[in-house]
């Protein structure tokens, strides 16, 4: 493994080297370290679910086959999938009700540090919500908010209240026909917990059912509320452009990376490092002024509404701190590894957890209080400042490269850029010029070669007149690639070319973080309804070259649960049980007409969806090209 190409981006892989040459030990050394990682635990079939375990099946059929209580590889399998997707959930839905609650105190005038910045999307949700939008901004707001959390802690067996208002009547069919709609999203996650609990649900049928559940309540509701909440207090996104990679890094300013997911922190941190003060106390301390950069997905929500540029993907957020100028490493929550304050050692970075869900042992907190918002970003600001002198010169290593791009594509902006209405695209699409919608998402994986996959599976579909949309480290690795470039369009096919030149848009467009795969959903959903047909029945796929997190696992699953054929690059942990993946990549497509398929090639990966894509499109509108 030492010698087998880590990345596909050069920055990281001279970045590794520093890393080497500095002494510093990186997640590619301990995934070595690791091997030969645990075949059970690949397969997905030990539990540690009681203490009469851990117990494991024997894949082969010569040893064990029941746990100790009886549990089957089937059970046992289903089980660990149901508790990723439920863990996936949680972390969207925190996320989504951290969110909800300080837009609730906002519209009580509770909040001095937030306010209604986009009143149009209030209404626009408020509408599809059924609540009156004729009524005083803050009085919307505070029945916005109301719902929202009545989706966390209703109690009834209806469907949530934000399912209900977005998702089209068809998948609302389907789910109630597997009794699968998402009843609260707390509660499907509880249940998942319960049901998974030893002597609980043993029938992986009906446990998979479940994770369908548990994952709904994600994608239509925790992970929906967040995008659209943040959308009203933060903008929705507009095309801007903006830069990715290291490079963005300066030697002679005050540099502030913000990393993890949720954007009531990051924007104020943004707002604090504009002010006056600020770039006075900087240029006190001999630095010319102060940059923030993102990491990860609320580098992607600071990116998409200000164009703040974006200093990496996942597998970047240790390399970052080698560079030796990073004054502080700012996180909330999510894909923040602990071996952050390790790097740090080696270096002058401060990193500063803020939140009281996520501290790390060796990191300073300072913790972030909505009440206080300006007061403590200007302290995590200041502190910054203050350690810029503290670098130390000859450990200082920017490498060149950044890469520019235009982000910003909500929904809304799609929308606007087509003139008014989604109709030009639907009669594109049924033009052949652009052939499908594929949306792009997820992770990096050391286990495989960092944003290869994100960016040729996303190559060889724009080039077959494919148009693509994506998120998370996705979207970072697309933008370093440069296919968020107007001029990416030179790798598209001629149709899709030949549309992004008329629209000035790339051929790739980037919708947003994680939480944020809820404007694809919310996209497909308006196409398929404008056509009058299923999600199911449209040109369109999902992929995840890259994924690592449990988050990811329950997008795959709400987006299969929604009708997307769904290419996953990494393997999940399920092969223990022919079962389980007879049922999550065949059986499912019966009920809900999407499913998951596995393939870790890239070229491969693209001509599966190019393949189904082309299916649809001749079951839709009686055509291939
Ligand atoms: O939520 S893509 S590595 S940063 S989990 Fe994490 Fe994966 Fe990146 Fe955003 Ni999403
Ligand atoms: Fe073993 Fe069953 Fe306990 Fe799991 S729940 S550890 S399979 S005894």
């Amino acid at each position: 493994m030492a010698d087998k190409k880590k990345s596909y981006d050069n920055t990281t892989e001279e970045m590794i080297k520093k890393a080497h040459c500095d002494g510093v030990q990186t997640v590619w050394d301990r995934l070595e370290a690791q091997q030969p990682q645990c075949g059970f635990g690949q397969l997905g079939l030990c539990c540690r679910n009681c203490n009469m375990g851990p117990c494991r099946i024997d894949p082969f059929g010569e040893g064990t086959s029941k746990g100790v209580c009886g549990a089957t590889a089937s059970t046992i399998v289903s089980r660990n999938l149901v508790r990723m997707i439920a863990a996936g959930a949680a972390a969207h839905g925190d996320h989504g009700r951290e969110v909800a609650l300080v837009f609730k105190a906002m519209a009580e005038g509770a909040l001095e540090g937030y306010e209604i910045k986009d009143e149009t999307k209030l209404k626009v949700i408020a509408y599809k919500l059924g609540i009156d939008i004729e009524s005083e901004n803050t009085e919307i707001a505070k029945e916005v908010a109301r719902t929202a959390l009545w989706d966390f802690g209703k109690q009834d067996e209806k469907i949530i209240t934000f399912a209900d208002a977005y998702a089209p009547k068809s998948l609302k069919n389907i789910w109630s026909s597997i009794k699968v709609a998402p009843r609260n999203i707390d509660r499907e996650i509880t249940e998942s917990m319960h049901r998974t609990n030893m002597g609980v649900d043993a029938d992986y049928l009906s446990l998979s059912l479940q994770g369908i559940r548990t994952s709904l309540g994600d994608g239509w509701g925790g992970s929906l509320i967040a995008t659209e909440f943040s959308d009203v207090m933060f903008g929705t996104p507009k095309p801007v452009k903006t830069f990715a990679n290291l490079g963005v890094l300066e030697e002679d300013k005050v540099n502030i990376i913000t990393h993890g997911h949720v954007p009531i922190l990051s924007e104020k941190i943004v707002e604090a490092a504009e002010d006056k003060e600020m770039i006075e106390l900087a240029k006190s301390k001999g630095a010319l002024g102060i940059i923030v950069a993102g990491m990860c997905c609320t580098g992607n929500e600071i990116s998409m509404r200000h164009g703040i540029p974006t200093t990496g993907n996942f597998l970047q957020q240790e390399l970052a701190i080698t560079t030796g100028v990073v004054d502080a490493m700012v996180v909330d929550y999510q894909c923040i590894m602990p071996s952050l304050v390790d790097v740090a050692d080696c270096y002058h970075t401060k990193v500063i957890t803020t939140s009281e869900k996520a501290r790390i042992p060796g990191a300073q907190h300072i913790e972030f209080q909505p009440q206080k918002a300006d007061e403590i970003a200007r302290e995590i600001v200041k502190n910054a400042i203050e350690n810029y002198p503290a670098r130390t010169k000859d450990k200082i290593k920017i490498p060149s490269e950044k890469m520019d791009g235009i982000v910003g594509f909500s929904l809304e902006a799609i929308v606007e850029a087509l003139g008014g209405s989604l109709n030009p695209l639907i009669d594109v699409i049924k033009e052949g010029k652009i052939k499908g919608i594929a949306g792009i998402v997820g992770c990096n994986n050391p286990k495989v070669e960092q944003d290869r996959g994100n960016v040729e599976v996303a190559k060889e579909l724009v080039a077959n007149d494919i148009l693509v949309v994506g998120t998370g480290c996705w979207s970072i690795a697309a933008m370093k690639a440069g296919l968020f470039k107007l001029e990416g369009a030179e790798l598209a096919g001629a149709g899709l070319k030949a549309v992004c030149d008329k629209l000035g848009i790339p051929p790739c467009l980037h919708m947003g973080s994680c939480v944020d795969n809820t404007r694809i959903l919310v996209t497909i959903a308006a196409i398929a309804e404008a056509l009058g047909v299923k999600t199911s029945d449209l040109p369109v796929a999902g992929a995840a070259p890259e994924w690592m997190s449990e988050k990811a696992v329950a997008i795959g699953t709400y987006f299969v649960a929604s009708g997307v054929f769904t290419v996953l690059g990494t393997v999940p942990p399920i092969l223990g049980s022919s079962e389980v993946v007879e049922l999550l990549t065949e059986g499912v497509e019966a009920v809900t007409g999407g499913k998951f398929v596995v393939e870790s090639n890239p070229k491969k990966m693209a001509a599966l969806i190019i393949e189904h894509i082309e299916n649809k499109r001749i079951q839709l509108l009686g055509k291939r090209g």
